[in-house]
């Protein structure tokens, strides 16, 4: 049968960069093996009632025993590149000191599984997995932390320099940031704003101080990614040429500053906006600031790498109640559900991507864009063999078509990575949530591409979407 799509025939450039994403402790399980030392986030889920239903990752999807398998259906899928992280403790067990060679041995065997199979490696160094040691001596809110981080990463590209071509430091430091440090919901659990800004610039430090080694230690391609995001009123969400009250437009201003200029700006100019520097200075003071840091920060990158899910919705008006994971913005009104939300209750905004796309090509026009996650959870259901996820695929085709119109009025839009590539541990939520375009029973580690899987094969396979689909058998399970 042929399925019949919205709209119009859309070619994306030659060259554009098709794949998936994936993050080490999401999905690699063997947690003990090879001289892995722990991780914050084994303490956390470990830690009753911080995961949903005392889930761990200790097994996860166990792509650190079925990689290859991982590998061969990336290859049917025909994807371009496969974005995974290297986890810290595999590779320094306690956070510093000389490299784990049998840590370092795995990536390297995943890095040649993926040349093989033509699937470009795109390595993140820094997707959450702190070493336990690290953090019981400050974590984050200890500016050493950053120096360990730049050792790490140095260890890491002497030995896959050669076959990875492109870098991402650290992944989100706005999440880990502030819900790891600033509320608590994801590790290390602390919940002080104090901490969260200095964890924030230390992360940023992290970046710098990374990017730099990597630079001088020949690496092709460096990249930051962060979680960006629109920030806009309701009332904006259906007219974006809404002229706003001054108070709302502040209100738009300072969260947009703390969501997104606060790494944007250090990142690709050099320097915090005057707001962030304003509530920084009556939270936390300044100190942890240091002469030269926002130099080290704002190493020169080739890509920036933007995590889009959902617009950021405010307005002037007393927050009730506040939103604690933006400190400094108890004036200020957070609204939820104003579109069709995903499980996890994520609203459902495409244009949310091409305002964004378009916004980041006109403010920091120098750096280079690749999405490196974008997808959605449902409650997916198996029926016989198959998945039939249509929900998912509109959510990708819809969000497809919103970074096409944002290339067309001249977005540089390198590439397109789905999160994810598999069903995953989705932090602290658990197994609950299932993200991936490929199903995976936890019970039996079974992979069963889903429809949408199939359709993004069809998307990579003509570079674009069509408004007909070819007739092309289903994908095998893969016990
Ligand atoms: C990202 N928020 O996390 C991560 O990079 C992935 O590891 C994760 O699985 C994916 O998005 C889906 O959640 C986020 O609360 C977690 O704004 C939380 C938020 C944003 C991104």
């Amino acid at each position: 049968t042929t399925i019949a799509t919205q709209g119009q025939n859309l070619a994306f450039p030659d060259g554009f960069v098709w794949g998936a994403a994936t993050a080490a402790y999401q999905i690699e399980g063997a947690v003990h093996e090879d001289g892995r030392g722990p991780s914050i986030w084994d303490t956390f889920s470990h830690a009753p009632g911080m995961v949903a239903d005392g889930h761990t990752g200790d097994t996860a999807s166990d792509h650190y025993h079925r990689y290859k398998d991982d590998v061969r259906l990336m290859r049917e899928l025909g994807l371009r590149a496969y974005r995974f992280s290297v986890a810290w403790p595999r590779i320094q067990p306690s956070g510093s000191g000389p490299a784990n060679a049998a840590g370092l041995d795995f990536y390297e065997r995943l890095v040649d599984e993926l040349l093989a199979a033509d699937v470009s490696p795109y390595v993140t160094l820094y997707h959450w997995d702190l070493p336990q040691v690290l953090e019981d001596l400050g974590g984050w809110t200890n500016r050493d932390t950053a120096y360990r981080f730049a050792d790490y990463a140095h260890a890491v590209h002497e030995r896959l320099g050669d076959r990875v071509g492109t870098w991402m430091t650290v992944n989100e430091p706005w999440v880990a940031a502030f819900l790891g440090y600033g509320i608590g919901v994801h590790a290390p659990g602390r919940a002080s704003p104090e901490d969260a800004f200095r964890a924030s610039h230390h992360l940023l430090l992290a970046h710098g101080l990374s990017a730099r080694a990597l630079r001088e230690a020949g690496a092709r391609e460096i990249a930051l990614t962060l979680n960006l995001a629109p920030v806009v009123t309701p009332g904006q969400l259906n007219d974006p040429e809404l002229v706003l009250s001054a108070e709302d437009a502040e209100a738009v201003n300072r969260v947009d500053c703390l969501l997104n200029r606060q790494f944007l700006d250090p990142a690709l100019r050099g320097s915090y906006p005057d707001p962030v520097l304003a509530i920084v200075d009556r939270i936390a003071g300044l100190g942890h600031i240091h002469d030269g840091d926002l130099d080290a920060i704002s190493q020169p990158i080739d890509l920036l790498g933007i995590n889009y899910y959902t617009p950021c919705v405010v307005q002037s008006g007393p927050g009730e109640p506040s939103n604690p994971v933006y400190p400094g913005t108890e004036d200020i009104l957070f609204s939820g559900a104003y579109a069709p939300t995903t499980a996890m209750g994520w609203p459902i905004v495409p244009t949310g991507l091409s305002q964004l796309l378009e916004r980041l090509t006109r403010d920091y026009p120098e750096v280079g864009l690749l999405v490196t996650e974008n997808g959605a959870a449902f409650d997916d259901v198996v029926t016989g063999e198959r998945v039939h996820d249509a929900d998912r695929t509109a959510f990708l085709e819809s969000h497809l078509r919103a970074a096409h119109a944002a290339i067309e009025t001249g977005t540089d839009l390198r590439g397109y990575l789905v999160w994810s590539l598999l069903d995953n541990f989705e932090w602290a939520e658990g197994y609950h949530r299932r993200f991936g375009i490929v199903h995976v029973d936890f019970d039996t580690q079974r992979r069963l591409p889903k429809d949408s899987a199939l359709w993004y094969r069809d998307v990579i396979e003509q570079n674009g979407l069509r408004r007909e689909r070819a007739k092309r058998p289903t994908l095998e399970a893969v016990a």
